[in-house]
């Protein structure tokens, strides 16, 4: 609202300066002055000299951001594809990088050295064959490099071979949290449907199918290191967009479609906490935190936690009122780790069973019969 209402202020104060000029310009009537709304040659000239003033804010500016922002970008990857997309990225950068520095000094060089000049003509051509060729071809074949990097890039990090030994895990998007579930033993996972979304089986898991048996459902995702991880990601609802940032991937979810990638972590969260970088900006990002406790204690609020780094899966769509904060923690393990982790985790079908198992009541059975008759369907189905 503020923000609405200082553009309101200075938006009136252009019109009000400019109405002011017109005045002005009224007042000087039967002076010399020049009113004939025509550019002379000191309107030219400084038109011509500001074009070089906006040559030097853009420069400036982009030196200025590349100093005090570019320490923002993604570090490292963690994952065995992701090198080869930073490079693809970092080409990118500096070819347009050298192409803007070289264009923008060219534009408003000309701009300046072609200003309006009184008596002055302008050479014209109707075409130039040579120039058309030069400034068609370079664009094309500097394009068509970057597109074949590009492509063979997209198909090293999107072709999945089945005969891989892959992990398979699935990314169930929501609004506003995701879940994952886990293929078990067999790695394929069961068969879903939204119809069947029921009770604490949230992911519409078809529990009577035999591939279905040993999956495992879970809100915090765990993948070891040097294994590939092929992730089939659903939604329920709307478009969401599972967002690793440090594994440098990303999959649109889209209701009532399976997408797909894989990707192989290579740094476990205990390694990656450890590197030189990231101890840096945790210490930074500590220091902050400690620098606001001390005022929020000072006021006798509760003191901020202490920051340790995870890596995280966001959404990159937005998805909704709390699309935000959607996020899950992913825990990159050890092999050794991982096959413990998962170990420990009940199937999502002794889960139902022992969800919908009678509580025995005070004074004696299930008193609620209906309740009773529609606990023994579930566990009937899930035992099919
Ligand atoms: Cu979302």
């Amino acid at each position: 609202m503020t923000s609405l209402l200082v553009i309101i202020i200075l938006v009136l104060l252009a019109i009000a300066l400019w109405q002011l000029t017109k005045i002005f310009d009224l007042t000087q009537v039967g002076e010399e002055a020049d009113n004939s709304q025509i550019a002379n040659d000191s309107d030219n000239n400084t038109q011509g000299y500001l074009m070089f003033g906006f040559l030097a804010f853009i420069y400036i500016f982009t030196i200025y951001g590349l100093f005090t922002w570019g320490h923002l970008v993604l570090h490292t990857p963690a994952s065995a594809h992701g090198g080869e997309l930073d490079t693809l990225m970092n080409v990118s950068w500096v070819l347009i990088f050298i192409v803007q520095a070289i264009t923008q000094v060219l534009l408003h060089y000309f701009a300046f050295k072609y200003r309006g000049k009184k008596d002055q003509k302008a050479l014209f051509f109707s075409d130039s064959t040579k120039l058309e060729v030069l400034w068609s071809g370079i664009p094309a074949v500097v394009l068509a490099v970057l597109i074949l990097f590009g492509l063979y890039a997209w198909t090293n990090i999107m072709f999945i071979d089945d005969n891989d030994d892959t992990i398979v895990v699935e990314v169930y998007a929501q609004q506003f949290k995701w879940t994952a579930r886990y293929s078990g033993a067999d790695n394929v996972l069961g068969k879903a449907n939204v119809r069947l979304i029921e009770g604490i089986n949230t992911l519409g898991v078809d529990l009577s199918d035999p591939n279905a048996q040993d999956d495992i459902v879970v809100s915090e995702l765990h993948i070891p290191k040097g294994k590939k991880i092929h992730f089939k990601f659903r939604s329920q609802d709307v478009l969401h967009s599972a967002y690793f940032p440090y594994f440098r991937a990303q999959m649109n979810c889209v209701p009532g479609m399976v997408t797909e990638f894989a990707f192989e972590p290579i740094y476990t969260t205990e390694e990656y906490r450890q590197l030189p970088y990231m101890v840096e900006k945790v210490a930074t990002i500590n220091a902050i935190r400690a620098k606001k406790s001390a005022e929020l204690v000072a006021k006798g609020e509760a003191a901020l936690d202490s920051y340790t780094f995870d890596y995280l899966l966001l959404c990159n769509k937005i998805c909704g009122a709390s699309h935000y904060n959607m996020q899950m923690k992913v825990v990159v393990d050890t092999p050794e780790e991982y096959k413990k982790w998962l170990s420990e985790k009940a199937t999502l079908v002794q889960e139902v069973k022992a969800a919908n198992a009678p509580k025995p009541v005070e004074g004696g059975l299930e008193k609620d019969s209906t309740k009773a008759q529609d606990t023994a369907a579930v566990v009937k189905m899930a035992m099919k």
